[in-house]
């Protein structure tokens, strides 16, 4: 195989940025997938040139004009930044490929502007796909290994990536590592429900855990495991046997029903400082959070003296809930939340709206089977700029106002204060107290509050959140210009558009559509 001058483009914002919370966070958020299709790409002789995409850089300058391949990988909100940056690097004479989230959520329509959409990704299908390495066009071509990888480079092989990412950052420097890929719970809302549980090789994260005390002199880890501590113990031993007690502060996305109080003293004596468990719904999914058949208050008091258990031991929490669930109707739901923030003032609250990310859980083909899915463009589809779900049981209007109501709740003044003295730590402190009252407390409030203003007055937002009319509001189509920059110019024709419905049809069960969405009568 020829050498090959390789582009790879983690994109962590959707366009440029200054705020001072991206500074601060994003070279955080950075994945672990683009720094490992580097490492095996240099391991094939290749030359590489590797961006994390902070919203800070010039990609133009960042990156070579004579790119052979540009890999790009991104989540769905970022869809139209990858597309735009594929056009102008075809333009350039690079074949493009885009890997994962919105790549394992939205092939078909990813496939029209990129040579290959990749969905799992090993390195038998990197080989492949740079041995073909030629211009698939109007249509691009699909490629999936058959599961996850056995076993991926840990951060010795991915410094060469880590290192330069988090020089973009000042105080907060996380390493991304993950310890394991899949799950063995089955929740039907989640991309990971059907993918077998899988330990990552225990001598690699060993071994990057001591490398890592070389680097930092304390160095923070988040782990990327979608449910961390399965097997529990053999995590725990692997980690005192590798580093001292406490001398790496830790995160890691868990569930509730992982952290038993001796598991947390375990966390804690190993310097976990940061634990997100999902709670999603008082009336649903109780396997998550081992509440059971438990529902309403009664579920909202064993959760929060759990939640408040765990926050003895570990200084940061973030709970996680879904908002417009099936299972929720009228008030209760979000009064039920509001208890739950009284009762446990030292948890973060991270809210999602409901939203089907395409293909990523087979409960997405009901929603596309009762004509459910909007199709807002996918530059908001990050579980708070939009909700692309029609909920069962709300009108938009009344949904928008209890949203609001919650959102003001938990980032009031009073609230703010609770949190702040419910938690240990200046850190923790600090940093709950930041989120509050930037983009995500105050910001999403005032986002939210605009939109619900724009149900009544904006001609163009009741009939396209009804599903009686398929024209994007202009205000979003703003949105997105005014976010994505100069890359607009970039944006391929029919870029801003997907169609909402094509998991449905790809699995030939479109005849069983009972009527085009834009129907309400027919609507189930
Ligand atoms: C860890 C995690 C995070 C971490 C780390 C994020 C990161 N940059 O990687 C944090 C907490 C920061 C995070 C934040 C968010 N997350 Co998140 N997160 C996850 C989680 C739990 C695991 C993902 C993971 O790393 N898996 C391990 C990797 C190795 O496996 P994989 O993702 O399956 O990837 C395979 C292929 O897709 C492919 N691949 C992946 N990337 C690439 C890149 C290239 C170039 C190539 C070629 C291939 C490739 O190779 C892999 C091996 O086969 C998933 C849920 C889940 N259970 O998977 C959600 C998930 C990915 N997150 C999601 C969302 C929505 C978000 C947020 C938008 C939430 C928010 N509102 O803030 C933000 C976006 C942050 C950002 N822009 O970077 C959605 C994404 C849906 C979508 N289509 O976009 C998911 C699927 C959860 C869900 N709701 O269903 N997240
Ligand atoms: S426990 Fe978490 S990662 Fe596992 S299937 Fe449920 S939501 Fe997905």
């Amino acid at each position: 195989m020829r050498k090959l001058h390789i582009g790879i483009i983690d994109i962590v914002s959707k366009g440029p940025t200054r705020a001072l919370y991206a500074r601060v966070m994003n070279a955080n958020l950075a994945s672990i997938m683009p720094q490992v299709i580097g490492v095996w790409s240099r391991q094939l002789g290749h030359d590489v040139t590797f961006v994390c995409y902070t919203g800070f850089e010039n990609l133009l300058e960042e990156l070579p004009n004579t790119l052979d391949v540009l890999f790009i990988g991104a989540f769905t909100e970022a869809a139209q930044t990858a597309y735009s940056l594929s056009s102008l690097f075809r333009a350039r004479g690079a074949i493009t490929i885009l890997g994962g989230p919105h790549a394992r959520c939205y092939p078909e329509d990813a496939l029209q502007y990129f040579d290959y959409v990749l969905g799992f990704t090993d390195r038998g299908t990197l080989l492949d796909v740079l041995q073909d390495c030629s211009q698939h066009r109007p249509a691009g071509v699909h490629i999936s290994a058959r599961r996850q990888p056995l076993e991926l480079p840990g951060v010795r092989e991915r410094w060469q990536f880590i290192e330069p990412t988090l020089r973009k950052t000042l105080f907060l420097k996380m390493v991304p590592m993950i310890g394991s890929l899949g799950c063995p719970y089955t929740c039907s809302f989640c991309i990971d429900a059907d993918v077998p549980y899988q330990p990552m090789a225990f001598d690699v994260l060993r071994e990057d855990l001591r490398f890592l005390r070389k680097r930092f002199r304390r160095p923070m880890v988040a782990w990327h495991d979608p449910n961390f501590g399965v097997r529990f113990d053999d995590y725990l031993d692997m980690i005192e046997e590798a580093v001292p007690p406490g001398s790496i502060d830790f995160a890691a996305e868990s569930s509730l029903s992982l952290l038993s109080e001796p598991h947390l003293k375990r966390l804690k004596h190993n310097g976990f400082k940061a634990l997100l468990p999902g709670i999603e719904s008082w009336f649903d999914l109780g396997g998550k959070s081992k509440t059971g058949a438990l529902q309403g208050m009664d579920k909202v008091r064993r959760v929060s003296e759990h939640v408040n258990l765990i926050l003895k031991y570990i200084p940061y929490v973030q709970t996680n809930f879904v908002l417009g669930l099936d299972s929720d109707e009228g008030q209760e739901p979000f009064e039920l939340t509001k208890r739950f923030l009284d009762l446990t003032p030292g948890a973060f609250p991270g809210y999602s709206l409901l939203t089907a990310f395409g293909r990523a859980a087979a409960l997405n083909l009901d929603y596309q089977l009762a004509c459910r899915v909007l199709p807002f463009p996918f530059h908001f589809l990050n579980n708070n700029q939009a909700m692309n779900v029609r909920p069962r049981n709300y009108d938009w209007r009344s949904f928008y106002d209890r949203v609001i109501d919650l959102t003001r709740y938990s980032f009031s003044a009073r609230a703010i204060v609770r949190r702040f003295r419910g938690t240990q730590g200046m850190t923790s402190r600090w940093l709950n107290f930041v989120r509050a009252v930037s983009t995500e407390g105050f910001g999403r409030l005032n986002y939210y509050k605009e939109i619900r203003a724009r149900l009544d007055t904006d001609w163009q937002f009741s009939p396209y959140f009804e599903q009686e009319s398929d024209e994007l509001p202009a205000f979003y189509q703003d949105l997105v210009r005014r976010d994505l920059g100069m890359l607009w110019d970039w944006l391929p024709a029919g870029g801003l558009n997907h169609d909402p419905y094509a998991y449905l049809k790809s699995e030939g069960s479109a005849t069983r559509l009972v009527s085009a969405p834009l129907q309400p009568a027919m609507r189930i």
